[in-house]
């Protein structure tokens, strides 16, 4: 039997999925979940990778038992993080978490140096202190001496596995070091932050065959023949491919650990008020850009999970939230204190202190004020795109294991004024599959694709309710001018 597996991994969890079409209907079953999480080790929070690759390893070695001989194979992780190599083809440590502290203050430093018109003009890519520009422009310059390559989490993966490197554009384009008019690095910025070009194994685009599993991992696993493609490597281009967006004028929301809401476009928008707004365009599957920003997301609500030392699931947590009044306090979800705060809790509560907001106490209170907060953060950026991009939004797709929470999905309808269509859920999967169905000629194109997901997964419609929530968002646009 054949098969198709998405390797999916995010900042908390990574999983593989199995796939086929069936009847004219996409079917997906998750065979393998696993925790990934960085931490503290000489300094900085770390990525263990070779925990990564193990995991990918035993889960193929469930997928063989299941009589699965003959496997297609895509991975796709977070963005912006880099594994250095050396000489020897073998990492030279474990490679930094973007949410580590050492990039605190780089865009202001590098930025003094080379504005940021300059940059944006070159890239389109919205100023994060974690792209892997600031990531590079503060590595340990004795260790970039030392690199032979610089690979990007998934191409890394790809590399242990098949001993094949590439770096792959969807991600490649949120290290902010692309050139969107030559389709290259861009030598200047690579310059600034004392990398060559030759140092990036060559680019390539998404739906590339990057060869079979090595042999070496057959004499220590056992696992099926796999060869593996090169998806759209990043988790968010996987996502957005996974859309079942239709007609024109679609905006998508992947609610994940992040929160990225945008819309699929065919050309870069990298203007005045896109560079105002801090939108990006990160580069996507078939010659399309993800114009989108960064919403700190359900980080949060993780975060806070955890700190209630997981005695409640998320759908316990959604439970509590429902029982209290929405916008009890207004909050800048993106305010910086939320990247890698030591409590989030506390910081939450001391957001709200410091702006004299009222402070959320009980689980209930403090998962509806995140909620409420990202469906405004949400329903004001909707407003923000539409402007940017001069047409109005009709439906908002939210995907993602957010798409899950009916509470916000209902919030964010009203509060916008747009129909939201939620689901799938794992589009993440979704996408990745598509690319490699798409490669293997099982399907034509992406449209064809995202009919597809449209007839075999139960997507769920909310209408906004009413208008009385117009004046709260009014109230919290006047608030988000007045505190920033
Ligand atoms: C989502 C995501 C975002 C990226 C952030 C950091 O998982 O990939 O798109 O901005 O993580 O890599």
């Amino acid at each position: 039997m054949r098969a198709y597996v998405a390797v999916d991994i995010g900042a908390s969890s990574g999983r593989l999925m199995l796939a086929n079409i069936e009847n004219q209907h996409f079917k997906l079953k998750e065979v393998h979940r696993f925790k990934n999480g960085f931490r503290a080790e000489d300094g900085h929070d770390r990525w263990d990778v070779d925990h990564l690759v193990k995991e990918i390893l035993v889960g193929l070695e469930k997928i063989k038992r299941m009589h699965i001989r003959d496997v297609r194979l895509g991975i796709d992780t977070w963005a912006v993080d880099y594994v250095l190599v050396g000489n020897n083809g073998q990492k030279l440590c474990d490679p930094v978490s973007y949410r580590d502290k050492r990039t605190e203050n780089a865009v202001k430093v590098l930025t003094s140096e080379l504005p940021r018109e300059y940059i944006y003009e070159k890239t389109g890519i919205q100023f994060q202190n974690f792209n892997t520009l600031y990531q590079l422009f503060t590595e340990d310059r004795e260790k970039l001496a030392q690199t032979d390559r610089i690979m990007m989490m998934p191409d890394y993966l790809g590399y242990v596995l098949t001993g094949n490197a590439v770096t792959e554009v969807t991600n490649a384009s949120t290290t902010q070091m692309l050139n969107l008019r030559e389709g290259l690095f861009d030598k200047d910025l690579l310059h600034k932050v004392n990398v060559y070009q030759n140092q990036f194994p060559r680019l390539v685009e998404s739906g590339t065959v990057l060869g079979n599993i090595s042999h070496k991992w057959h004499l220590k696993y056992d696992i099926p023949e796999t060869e593996v493609i090169t998806v759209a490597t990043h988790d968010t281009a996987s996502a957005v491919l996974g859309t079942p967006g239709k007609g024109e004028n679609w905006a998508f929301l992947s609610s994940g650990t992040w929160s990225l809401l945008g819309a699929e476009l065919n050309t870069p928008e990298n203007g005045l008020a896109a560079f105002k707004e801090n939108y990006t365009n990160e580069w996507g599957a078939y010659g399309t850009y993800r114009f989108l920003k960064n919403i700190m997301g359900l980080w949060m609500a993780q975060c806070i999970k955890h700190e209630y030392h997981d005695k409640y699931s998320f759908a316990q947590l959604a439970d509590l939230a429902v029982k209290e009044a929405p916008f009890q306090q207004f909050i800048d979800v993106n305010d910086d204190r939320f990247i890698n705060p030591k409590n989030m809790l506390q910081a939450l509560q001391d957001y709200c202190r410091e702006h004299q907001q009222k402070i959320p106490q009980t689980p209930g209170e403090v998962m509806m004020a995140i909620y409420s907060n990202l469906s405004l953060f949400y329903a004001n950026e909707l407003q923000k795109l539409a402007q940017i991009l001069g047409h109005p939004i009709e439906t908002l797709n939210i995907v993602g294991g957010g798409s899950n929470v009916a509470l916000m999905n209902q919030l964010t309808s009203t509060l916008s004024g747009v129909q939201v269509i939620a689901g799938p859920s794992e589009a993440t999967a979704i996408g990745n599959i598509l690319v490699q169905m798409i490669t293997t000629n099982q399907l034509p194109n992406i449209e064809a694709g995202r009919q597809l997901i449209a007839k075999s997964f139960n997507l769920k419609i909310y209408q906004p309710e009413s208008n009385h929530y117009a004046k709260t968002l009014k109230a919290y646009q006047a608030y988000l001018a007045e505190s920033s």
